[in-house]
This record gives structure tokens, sequence and C-alpha cells, in this order.
């Protein structure tokens, strides 16, 4: 107790010392030394210890300091994404994504055709499952513009800019009704990897269970970015047919490994459930053999086949039929400890690291070893025919770090980390040899753990997933929090853990419990900041997000009005503190109505709603933003329209009124 005491006495003077230095203008700290009893006061009433000061120092930013680091986290059944500030783990933004969502105006009459782009068939579809955001890379790197996402529950892909932090365009898979290993992205972002998971008939059709050996499949989809569009682009994008395994992560290489693609498998069993008929369930069918297959792709020859045109037509699709891809030598698999769950490419690419569930090590693949086996034909074919390459040739080391290890980033230090489920723990391990180049007589060996609350399944590493992660902090992604926070009734809230890897050896500080009350969250990815130039304003009024551009029909200052051509009416409005112009729309019973509204503003924040009622309609109009809505004006009667972001004063009288005037009888 006297120590802790003593401790905190320091710990009070320096956080005293740093927040004199760096108060600049504006309010100054009350007098030091009342300010400094105080917290020493405060440290020893709330019991805290010095541990618990210097988490609170490393993550505390006083008000108007942002962030160094930006977290762009998966939702999962939110169908969302979450913008978070690092390291004080403040929530920035929630990004609508799949689902629809009224405060960013998203679906709600903008936006609603780029969700409509993502409906299954005829089927409206309004939310997803979010698990693993990819930014964009150049030559390995974040770059800041670009950030893709997938939703497991329906097999699409969504494209989010980071100019305006807006989803622009959602694809669905054209060959796969569901997926897992996406997004990734290769070094330069030329593609967004998407693999499927539970194995079906691609084209989602119609077979038999009976027949899953035959007719079902597994795949894995390369879409092809477009830099300049900002969009993927479906006509030089394609697919490969893989056997009904079921396709888990996927990863790219990088550096030493560029041009190669790795994905990990379970149910190799091809276990096909029917608990019901004295079947074994799946989670036993699918868990009998020892190994799974690492599956191994050579990026430059697939892209040659497609280019040549070896696919077939699968929903209009192109796809690489499994023959080819053997017969061609693009495709090779390697046995994996049972029911692997990650696969994660180290920074330099030298090394893959996979972790099966259901065994304690995480097993190292080496590129070298792997092209020197395909090299020496060193294989046996599997059951389709792809050739399995002999374990022993291409495996470097396995370390035993603990009981269902699931993820594995990388830091700087030539340290690997590695998530823990059963455990519910982080693992941290040595990258053996010379790497990173350390001395080479490194051991690939267990380091430390640090426990975590509770079941882990990812963690991210600042910049983790880049060819330079940098090493200062660590998110444990927990799926349970139990007990610690408030429980707001039965169904909790996620816990991210923040943790302080930046001190080597058995040294990392748990620094902070964010809960996260909006959506489970899978992986997530961590930027510098200052890589990031997000726009505060559009860059011209009438700036049409979708386009990025001004709309040729944005509404105008000075001529805003109710342009009718027969049935047709075009309603141009205006928005600005503290009015919309026109205030009075008067229209006709059985009109089409095509409304533009544009926000005049310049100034920073000064962001416009429009609620219109009955019709279901609510817009965000950032500064500058034009948007376009439609609809048919079947309902008669008085609909007040109004301003649903308090912009000002007189943010209340921004309304008007909608006038639908009935038919004559
Ligand atoms: Cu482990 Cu979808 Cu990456 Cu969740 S996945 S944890
Ligand atoms: Cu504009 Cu409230």
């Amino acid at each position: 107790m006297m120590i802790t005491k003593r401790w905190l006495c320091v710990a009070a003077a320096t956080l005293l010392t740093a927040g004199c230095g760096q108060g600049g203008g504006g309010e100054s700290a009350a007098p030091g030394g009342g300010a400094g009893g105080d917290a020493q006061r405060i440290a020893a009433e709330r019991n805290l210890t010095p541990d618990d000061v210097s988490a609170a120092l490393k993550t505390y930013m006083p008000t108007g300091r942002h962030d160094d680091y930006i977290m762009f986290a998966s939702g999962g059944h939110s169908g969302q994404v979450f913008v978070i500030g690092m390291p004080s783990m403040r929530l920035l933004r929630n990004l609508a994504v799949f689902t629809p969502e009224p405060w960013q105006g998203y679906g709600y009459g903008a936006g609603n055709e780029i969700l409509e782009a993502g409906f299954v068939g005829d089927h409206p579809i309004t939310w997803g499952d979010t698990h693993h955001p990819a930014l964009s890379e150049t030559a390995g790197d974040y770059d800041g513009e670009w950030l893709f996402i997938n939703d497991k529950a329906n097999a699409r892909m969504a494209v989010i800019d980071l100019r305006d932090f807006e989803t622009k365009q959602i694809v669905k898979n054209p060959i796969a009704i569901n997926d897992h290993g996406g997004a990734m992205v290769t070094p330069d972002t030329e593609y967004v990897i998407e693999g499927g998971q539970y194995g079906s008939p691609l084209g989602w059709k119609y077979a038999p269970i009976a027949d899953y050996n035959k007719s079902y499949r597994g795949m894995v989809t390369f879409w092809k970015f477009d830099r300049a569009a900002g969009r993927i682009d479906e006509s030089k994008s394609f697919a490969l047919e893989l056997p009904p395994y079921w396709q888990d992560l996927f990863d790219a290489g990088k550096l030493a490994s560029e041009g190669w693609i790795f994905g990990n498998c379970f149910n190799t069993e091809l276990a096909t459930g029917g608990i019901e008929d004295g079947n074994a369930p799946f989670e036993a069918g699918a868990s009998q053999r020892d190994a799974d297959y690492l599956h191994i792709i050579d990026l430059k020859k697939i892209e040659s086949l497609f280019q040549a045109g070896r696919t077939t037509k699968i929903n209009g699709f192109p796809v690489i039929a499994l023959d080819t891809l053997i017969e061609e030598g693009a495709l090779f698999f390697a046995p994996e400890p049972k029911s692997p769950h990650g696969v994660d490419v180290a920074p330099g690419g030298e090394f893959i690291v996979v972790s099966g569930k259901l065994d304690p090590h995480v097993t190292i693949y080496s590129i070298d070893r792997i092209k020197q086996a395909i090299a020496d034909k060193n294989w046996e074919p599997d059951a389709y025919g792809v050739p399995v390459l002999d374990q022993d040739a291409v495996v470097e080391a396995q370390v035993e770090v603990g009981l269902g290890p699931l993820h594995t980033q990388f830091d700087n230090k030539g340290y690997a980390y590695t998530s823990l489920f059963l455990d519910t723990a982080v693992a941290r391990w040595t990258l053996g040899g010379a790497y990173a180049d350390k001395n080479p007589d490194t051991p690939w060996t267990l380091v430390t753990k640090i426990p975590v609350h509770y079941n882990v399944g990812h963690i991210v590493a600042s910049e983790g997933d880049t060819v330079s992660p940098d090493g200062n902090w660590l998110v444990s992604l927990n799926k349970w929090s139990v007990d610690r926070f408030f429980p707001a009734g039965p169904l909790l809230a996620q816990n991210f853990q923040l943790i302080d890897i930046q001190e080597p050896g058995d040294k990392m500080q748990l620094c902070y419990d964010m809960p996260i009350g909006v959506g489970e969250p899978h992986y997530a990815q961590i930027c510098k900041a200052d890589k990031l130039s997000p726009w505060t304003v559009y860059p011209e009024i009438g700036w049409d997000p979708h386009t990025q551009k001004v709309a040729a029909d944005a509404a105008q200052a000075g001529k805003e009005g109710v342009v009718r051509n027969g049935k047709n009416v075009d309603v141009y409005m205006t928005a600005i503190r503290s009015h919309f112009t026109p205030e009075h729309v008067a229209i006709n019973q059985g009109d089409h109505v095509r409304w533009h509204i544009t926000n005049l503003e310049r100034a920073e924040d000064a962001t416009h709603g429009f609620a219109l009622p009955a019709h279901n309609v609510n817009l965000s109009l950032e500064p500058g933003e034009a948007i376009t809505f439609e609809f048919d004006a079947d309902q008669a009667g008085t609909f007040t329209y109004y301003c649903s972001e308090f912009c000002s004063a007189l943010h209340l009288e921004m309304m008007g009124y909608l006038l639908v005037q009935p038919k004559p009888l």
C-alpha cells in the first residue's frame, strides 16, 4: 500500500507537468499544488493501482485533441462498420453499409440504389453480417483511400470511400449464397478477395444434399477494383471453383510471397450433417480428420486463365473450373492442423501462419519451402485431384501457444500475437530465425500470454496487416464481456480491450475496456490517422456523393421551385440555416415526384436533415451535398417536412408543407 501511494505521487506529478506544458491557449489548469493533491486524492479514493493510473494516462485525450489511430471495425450482424479513435477508444461513427440507417439518411431516400444492388434476386435484403474490413493498400501499406467489407450472410462485398466515409457500392456474389474469407486485398488493391464458406451448389441452384460431393462446391472470388472509378469492376472479376470443403479465411501474399493467395478450410470430411436422421452433427462430423487443407493459389496463373477465357459462366459470372486449375498448376493444398480458422501472412511475406481451433499450435509455413515442394512435385492428390504438398516439406515451425488459437497479428519487434479463444488470452510469440533482421538463433517460441475478458475472436494490431506494422497497440475483440460492464439486459455488449504492446518481453499492458453495444464486431483494421484525409465539407455546392461530382440536376440557389411536366413534378429545394426554399410544395395526388435538395452550407458540421412524414424519407445533407429522391404521390394530405438535425437556434422553424391535393372524384 505504501509503495502504491508513493508511486501515485510520482504519477500525479508527471500528469501535472504534462498538463501544464501542453495547456497552450484556452483555460489553464487549476493552480499546480491544488490539482496535484486532487489527482492523488482521486486515485486513492478510487483505489487505483499504479497500472490503472498509467493505463488511464495512456488512453486519455484532453478535449480537442485527436487520436493517433483510427480503427475500422466490422459491425457483425448489425451490417455496419464502426470507426473508433485510438487510443482513446472513442466511437466516431457507425458507417451504414448493408443496413439502412436513418441518422445518415441511408436507405431513406438516399443510398437506396446502393442497397438495391445488393438484393438477392427479387428479395430485398436489409441487413448484413459484416466480418472483415480491409483498407486499400499501396505497396502493402494502408493508403487511407478505400475500405471494403463483406457480408457473410448473403455473400456480398461493399466499397466505402474514405473521402466521405460513405458506402458507394454493394455487389452480390453471383455464384455464392454466403461467404466468409473477405474482404482481403492484394498489396496494391488490384483485387478484393472474397472466399466462400459453407459448400453449396454454385449459383445457389437446387441439388439434393445426397449429391454433396458431386454437386456442391466451394469458391473464391477475385473482385477487380478500379481505383480511378472507385468501384469494383464486375466485368473484370472472376471466381475459382473449389472442392466443397468449407473455405474459411484468405490472405494475400506480400513481398516474399507476392503473387500468391492463401486460404484455409475446414470440413475436408465433407460432412453433410443431418442430426435429425441420426447422422453426426456438423460440429462432430466436420472435425474427424487430423488435417484440413491450406489453399495456395498462383494469382498470375489464374489471372491469365481468366484473360484467356478459360472459364465457364455461372449466373453470367466467369468461373475457372477446378479441373482447369489443377491442369494448369494454379492451385495447391498443404495439410494444416485440424479445423483451422485464421491464415495470416507475416509482414515480410516469408511466412504464413495458420492456427487450428482444435490444435494448441500455430503452424508456420514458409513460402520458399512451398515453392520448392511445388518445383519438386512433392505432392499427393486429394479426392478431387488437387495436389496436396508434403506437410514436412512446407512447414517451417510449430509453436505451442495455448487452447483455441484463432487469429495472428504482427508487430515491428519480431513478435507475432495469436488470439486464444478457449484460454481467453492473447499469446505473444517470436518469429524465429533471422526474421525482421533479428538474431538468426532466435527460437520459435512462446514469450508470454495476457488474459482478456472474455472469449477473444480476432485481435488487431496497429498497421497490423501491412508490410510495416508499427507495434504500438493491439486490440482484443472479445465475444463475451460477462462481468465487465453493467448489464443492460441479457444481451451483453462485446468488449474491445486495448493492449499496449510497445514494451518487449513479457510486458503487455491492458489499458482500456470498450463496450460495443451496437453489433458483434469480428475483425478490424487500425490505420494511422494521418494517412486519412477526409473531407469535412463536400468540395462544391451541389455535390453528388455517389458520383463524387456536382450533380447536373442539383437544386441551385435562386432557382428553387416546383416544375411540372404533365404528371411528372420536379421539386428544386435548397437548405441553409434556418430555412428550406420553397416552404410550400403544392402537388396533386397521382403525380410522380422527383425531389432535389441541395445544402448550400460551406461551414463545417452544418448538416441539415430532411424528414418527410408518411413517406419513409429522412435525408442527411452534409455541407454542399445534393440529393434527389423520388416517390409517387398516391396519398392526398398535408405533410409537414422539417429539418431533422438541430442546426441552429431557429432549427424548429426550418420546416415546410407538402400539400397533396386529392384527385377530383
Ligand atoms: Cu474469426 Cu468471421 Cu474472422 Cu469472427 S471470424 S472471430
Ligand atoms: Cu437545418 Cu435543423
